[in-house]
């Protein structure tokens, strides 16, 4: 069997792992819901997110991590993963989405993993992205980066047959985010400004009924922008991505990866070129996930598992007895 045959025959086997994979993250960080302690948070979902990899029977790189070796001494960006048999993949994560969220017991926290063949995914290096994303059912390039917000707005709302204040908009609240707020609530659409998580805010655009929102715009990290479209790869919708570097070193942190057209407009099809296996699971309750939860006896989770060669959804309650 071919590589690329083989990693056909054994994703549907891997799909289920890999929802084990991101149960673990959210489990070992549930713990921590509402302590106030951030890295310790984080730190449990890397540990237990990991220890379930690296029982997968995958060649896995780490391509999306928790940052560059010398900086992250646990699933940092190239660290081999997986048993070391099976097919060769690439990996992007993020244990714990939202870690002030978690601190906080605010929603939206995951527990976030995705794997593609090898070769498939960007180097995204840690540095902002500005992103535009929208769910499925629109014509490719009904809205772009680089209209204006507001036109960004109008023209969704033309294509979706409502009139703009009808239109909700999900912003992380920063401050570089001022003049484009002011210029959505200018055509009377309605934003939810959320403090952290912009990997949900994304998702949230596919699931539109549901949560509320249409469009996800603004400047986060990059490596949660290609976790995002993964998520967008299998659900369907559209994003864009620009990198944003504020200093040479980001730059160079760019050059690293392999980046050498920094101006580039990726698409989502850009950042994640070949079919994408995506698991997240709930750690706070959130707009699409229920949060991990102690219930009597049991811990409870909610998993959100995806292939995009099917455009399979499934959504995993898993129960266990509480330790
Ligand atoms: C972004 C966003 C993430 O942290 O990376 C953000 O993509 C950090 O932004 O979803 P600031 O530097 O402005 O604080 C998250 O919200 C959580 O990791
Ligand atoms: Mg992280
Ligand atoms: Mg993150």
């Amino acid at each position: 069997m071919s590589d690329a045959s083989a990693f056909e025959f054994k994703d549907r086997m891997l799909s289920l792992g890999l929802a084990r994979v991101s149960e673990a993250a959210a489990i070992a960080s549930a713990k921590l819901i509402g302590r106030g302690d951030e890295k310790a948070a984080d730190q449990a979902a890397v540990d237990a997110m990991r220890t379930q990899l690296n029982l997968l029977d995958i060649r896995g790189t780490v391509v999306i991590g928790e940052g560059e070796r010398d900086e992250a001494p646990m699933l940092y960006i190239g660290e081999e993963v997986g048993s070391g048999e099976g097919p060769e993949v690439d990996i992007a994560l993020d244990p714990l989405e939202g870690t002030t969220l978690t601190a906080k017991a605010m929603p939206n926290a995951l527990a976030v993993i995705a794997l593609a063949p090898r070769g498939s995914m960007l180097h995204a290096p840690d540095v902002y992205m500005w992103k535009l994303a929208i769910g499925p059912g629109f014509p490719e390039g009904v809205v772009s980066l680089d209209a204006d917000p507001a036109d960004n707005v109008r023209e969704l709302a033309r294509a979706k047959g409502v009139p703009p204040e009808q239109i909700t908009v999900c912003i992380l609240e920063r401050p570089r985010h001022a003049e484009m707020i002011d210029k959505v609530r200018a055509t009377g659409a309605s934003i939810r400004l959320i403090t952290d998580g912009d990997v949900a805010g994304v998702i949230h655009c596919a699931e539109s009924s549901a949560t509320g929102i249409d469009m996800y715009m603004g400047a986060g990290g990059a490596p949660e922008g290609v976790l995002a479209a993964s998520a967008l790869r299998c659900m369907g919708g559209q994003i864009y991505g620009r990198l944003w570097f504020r200093s040479d070193d980001e730059k160079a942190r760019a050059t690293r990866a392999g980046i050498t057209d920094f101006d580039r407009v990726y698409s989502l099809r850009d950042m994640v070129t070949a079919d994408v296996i995506f698991a997240a699971t709930g750690v706070t309750d959130g707009s699409i996930l229920k949060g991990a939860r102690r219930d009597g006896a049991y811990l409870e989770t909610e998993t959100l598992l995806m292939r995009s060669k099917t455009g399979s959804v499934r959504r995993i309650t898993y129960r266990q007895k509480n330790q």
